[in-house]
């Protein structure tokens, strides 16, 4: 599993105020302990004001270069920022994100394909977020076409199927497995992430339904989450599910981990 760390977070009120006070230390301690736990790739969504934005990712990437290697997930819903920002960061990481909205791939694409990064899809459009399955497989389609006229090849492409609240559509998990299943038939080496908390929008006792979400997600094929990391629930929900699905031979990760201290 592609754990992307998801703390560095303006949505996150500690993390704004962290921003707002250019507060360092509290971001680097952030970013540490998402490492420490096994994070693979640092997601920095400033998430507050637009105005501020690229001043404030600016600051943001500066502050987590300084503390690890690790490659950024860089989170911005404006694709002239992503694209800015992509050739003056040291390592490769992973721009979040494109869609079918308006001009967004042409403005990225040709960056994420120059500096050889790897891209987020969400199956959106300027018509919104398709609830059902074949809607959202057909999307993804067209957006892993139109990397492919960038010359970003399927493996370079996390396909985010965008599910939504199943207060709200009852059937949301089933289509959104769907999509995995569908997508993944035809692009085999695509690979798939999503967020956690979009599913239990609304719910109560959300964590279950997040961790069954993740687990649920991984059977079909989903290999990447944007998540905490230093949640213990979760890094056990990772492991178990991966244990279960054939992929940790004699449990020897999950095993290490307990022994490690990492959950339980
Ligand atoms: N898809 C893509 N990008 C995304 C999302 C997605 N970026 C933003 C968001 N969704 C994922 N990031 C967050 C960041 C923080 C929280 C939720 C999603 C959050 N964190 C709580 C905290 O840290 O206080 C608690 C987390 C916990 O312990 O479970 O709420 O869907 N492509």
């Amino acid at each position: 599993m592609i754990i992307i760390g998801e703390k560095i977070n303006g949505a996150i009120p500690s993390v704004s105020k962290a921003i707002e006070a250019r507060d360092e230390d509290a971001i680097r301690d952030l970013v540490r302990k998402q490492v420490d736990a096994g994070a693979s790739y640092i997601d920095v969504c400033a998430g507050r004001a637009p105005e501020n934005e690229k001043d404030e990712m600016l600051w943001l990437i500066g502050v987590i270069e300084s503390e690890t290697d690790t490659p950024l997930c860089v989170d911005s819903p404006n694709p002239k920022l992503l694209e800015l920002l992509i050739p003056r960061i040291k390592t490769k990481g992973i721009a979040n994100s494109i869609s079918g909205e308006g001009d967004k791939c042409d403005v990225l694409l040709p960056v994420v394909k120059e500096y050889g990064w790897d891209v987020i899809a969400l199956t959106c459009d300027d018509t919104g977020i398709p609830a059902k399955a074949d809607k959202k497989t057909e999307i993804a389609f067209r957006l892993i076409q139109k990397c492919a006229e960038y010359g970003i090849p399927p493996d370079r492409i996390y396909v985010d199927p965008l599910v939504l609240a199943l207060s709200a559509v009852n059937d949301s998990m089933v289509n959104f497995m769907q999509a995995i299943t569908d997508i993944k038939a035809k692009y085999p080496t695509v690979r798939f992430t999503s967020g956690l908390s979009n599913i239990s929008y609304g719910m109560p006792y959300r964590k279950i339904v997040n961790q069954l979400f993740l687990a649920l997600a991984m059977s079909v094929g989903m290999d990447s989450a944007i998540v905490d990391p230093t949640n213990r629930d979760i890094i056990a929900t990772i492991l178990a599910a991966e244990a279960l699905l054939n992929q940790d031979k004699f449990c020897r990760r999950y095993n290490k981990a307990y022994r490690a201290g990492k959950f339980g």
